[in-house]
């Protein structure tokens, strides 16, 4: 009976000390299993005198029992243990605040194409958009530029196949404009254009912003004073002079190189003329009736020097430490 209170009282504290449930069952081997304790004392049993047997019997049975009862005990502990661990390893504290979503913003370029255009609608201009692969009629002929003329050649042209380009300047949209409205037009377009130069101030694909205006009393001094209007305010500067320097262009004439006052110097900003009466004729309109101006801006040009970038290609390598500052 002695021995019985020990084998229990050695299985409860042996059954306590296991850490995992393997262990647990090799413990359990050593009292229950086939050579463990209690089995080979219920196997001596039948040894025993027939008085002495109930008595140990019985109390052989009620320690395994126990045991069984602190086995069982000990398994969910240590299955409800494991649980507890798993779940504090993988806990989440959903009270932290969310990660974000990353703000994009407009790209610079954008930017300004949208400031230009904003300041000509306040005087009056209407915006036309094009094609980017143009026929090359509405690209060179209609602009009075004939095939085999050198302007072609200036222009670093790409082409498609022999008939198509991607377009070297917006002109072609106020030629289609005109074919289909009738003067007065006061229109700009603005958008990508494309030419085969590219290095830190010339890029295979840049953007233009031209500025038509066909009425029957249309000056050059009309032409000066909306250069100079919107020049002003773009830059923010009222006292901002305006320059014209002779020139040539097949589908202006006279023509003129705009320069614009810049830290007491003078910088060049575009070309501009009246339109050519050739390029009326092309969309039948009567050039003893109707004169026009025309005007073109490099845009790139203008957000270089707003924003005060001196490499035009940083514009289109997409790095965003660049992109960001203008967020
Ligand atoms: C029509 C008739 C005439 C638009 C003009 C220029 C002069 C000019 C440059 C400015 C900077 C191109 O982007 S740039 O390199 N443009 O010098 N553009 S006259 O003349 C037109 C346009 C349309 C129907």
């Amino acid at each position: 009976m002695e021995e019985l209170q020990q084998i229990l009282e050695q299985a409860l504290k042996q059954f306590a000390d296991t850490t995992d449930e393997a262990e647990l069952e090799q413990v359990k081997a050593r009292y229950l299993g086939k050579e463990g304790s209690l089995t080979v004392l219920l196997k001596g049993l039948g040894k025993l005198s027939a008085e002495q047997r109930p008595a140990a019997g019985a109390r052989i049975n009620q320690v395994k029992q126990g045991i069984e009862a602190a086995l069982q005990q000990r398994r969910e502990d240590l299955q409800n243990n494991k649980l507890a661990n798993k779940l504090a390893a993988e806990s989440l504290d959903v009270t932290l605040p969310g990660r974000g979503l990353g703000t994009g913003g407009l790209h610079p370029v954008t930017r300004t194409l949208q400031r230009i255009e904003q300041l000509f609608h306040s005087l009056g201009f209407a915006t036309a958009s094009g094609p980017e692969i143009e026929s090359d009629f509405y690209n060179f002929t209609a602009l009075n530029i004939p095939e085999n003329h050198p302007a072609r050649a200036m222009h670093d042209t790409f082409y498609i196949d022999s008939q198509h380009v991607l377009r070297t300047h917006t002109s072609p949209v106020q030629i289609r404009y005109m074919e289909n409205n009738q003067p007065p037009l006061k229109i700009i377009s603005s958008g990508r254009v494309y030419r085969f130069d590219s290095d830190a101030t010339h890029s295979p694909m840049f953007h233009q912003v031209e500025g038509l205006w066909v009425d029957e009393e249309i000056s050059f001094s009309n032409l000066k004073g909306v250069v100079q209007d919107f020049l002003k305010r773009f830059f923010e500067q009222d006292d901002l002079q305006v320059r014209f320097r002779p020139s040539f262009f097949p589908f202006t004439e006279p023509s003129a190189e705009m320069d614009m006052s810049w830290n007491g110097g003078w910088l060049e900003i575009g070309g501009c003329g009246m339109v050519h009466p050739n390029v009326l004729k092309n969309v039948n309109i009567d050039s003893e009736k109707y004169l026009g101006f025309a005007f073109g801006l490099g845009v790139e040009r203008l957000a270089m020097l707003r924003y005060g970038v001196n490499d035009l290609r940083q514009f289109y390598d997409s790095d965003l430490r660049f992109l960001k500052q203008f967020n």
